[in-house]
């Protein structure tokens, strides 16, 4: 080997090295979240930078842009941005991806998941990993679980402890066309809204009532315009997801995906057991400030769940009926 070609060889080498260890990282990634930091769903995803930053020693940096302000507020769209390499990461619920990703309605089937270990019989199982799977098919890469929480009702009209109270009541509805349903099948009046336009909404009275997990109830101060009434009825709860775009995810070295991939499963349950242990914390403190709360008696909830049955007859298919399947023996034998 002549010196020239050497030297050219050398170049070349260093080149491809480059090319394959750098692949091109980003000074930053952008990472969306509908609630910022003053919520559970904020902290989880700040804990996620966190360890990544740390574990990378500031190799890889991440920097959140909460209240859905990527997609212009309309947290229905975080996943097509997601996938369009327009968002590169983000902690999202579950419902808000929905529309996108159909398996997901499976965690807002009305009165599925009865407790937490309902919930993580589901996730940490093979419905989780089916789950996963379709979220994958569509272009993002999921990571780790994190959770919103089991969602309450509150309205400023009447206790509600029977489906026949929430006649006519106007609700707020988050982003799937199943929440429509479940309303509806109640007699009550549901309008779908973004989160950004929900609390103008309480306020003025366009609407009655919403349903929301009582960290969002309590941090929002929900009970400031109007809500006085809270009906503890455990119908479902969002899980959070979080997730990077395929795109970008190819662009990491195995080593930094177990390592992007591992900050978030840790994130996720230190946030799972942080957000779990505040609830009864916070539900004092919303009897506190005068909200009237009502505990459903099992009774009482099975009312509501045979109410609502015509969901699962409606959504089975469009969720996949193996799916529910797994998710029920899940739940049953947990
Ligand atoms: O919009 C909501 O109700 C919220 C904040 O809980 C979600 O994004 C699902």
């Amino acid at each position: 080997l002549n010196r020239r070609a050497f030297l050219a060889a050398t170049a070349a080498a260093t080149f491809m090295f480059s090319a394959v260890s750098h692949a091109q990282y980003k000074d930053e990634y952008t990472v969306s979240t509908v609630l910022p930091s003053a919520f559970p769903w904020g902290q989880a995803a700040d804990k996620w930078v966190e360890l990544v930053k740390e574990r990378s020693e500031g190799r890889i940096n991440m920097k959140i842009y909460s209240n859905s302000q990527l997609v212009s507020g309309d947290q229905t769209k975080e996943f097509s941005a997601m996938r369009s390499g327009l968002i590169d990461m983000a902690v999202g619920s579950t419902i808000n991806w929905s529309p996108q990703v159909p398996e997901l309605n499976l965690f807002s089937l009305p009165f599925l998941m009865p407790d937490y270990a309902a919930i993580d019989a589901i996730t940490q199982g093979e419905a989780g990993e089916a789950v996963f799977a379709a979220i994958k098919k569509r272009g993002v890469t999921p990571l780790a679980w994190g959770e919103n929480g089991f969602r309450e009702l509150s309205n400023s009209k009447l206790m509600i402890d029977e489906p026949s109270d929430l006649d006519g009541l106007k609700i707020r509805v988050v982003g799937s066309p199943l929440f429509q349903d479940t309303f509806t099948a109640l007699g009550a009046n549901p309008t779908q809204m973004s989160w950004a336009d929900a609390k103008p909404a309480l306020t003025t009275g366009a609407v009655d009532g919403q349903e929301n997990p009582l960290s969002v109830f309590d941090v929002a101060r929900i009970d400031q315009v109007g809500q006085k009434y809270l009906t503890r009825w455990h119908y479902m709860a969002d899980p959070l997801v979080f997730a990077i775009s395929n795109r970008v995810w190819d662009q990491f070295s195995a080593e930094d995906q177990a390592l992007l991939q591992q900050a978030a499963i840790d994130a996720g349950q230190w946030e799972i057991e942080k957000s779990r242990s505040e609830v009864e914390g916070i539900l004092a403190a919303i009897k506190e400030r005068g909200v009237e709360v009502t505990e459903l008696t099992p009774e009482q909830r099975e009312a509501f769940k045979k109410a609502t049955q015509a969901v699962y007859d409606k959504w089975s298919s469009r969720i996949g009926e193996d799916l529910i399947k797994q998710a029920q023996d899940a739940v049953a034998n947990r």
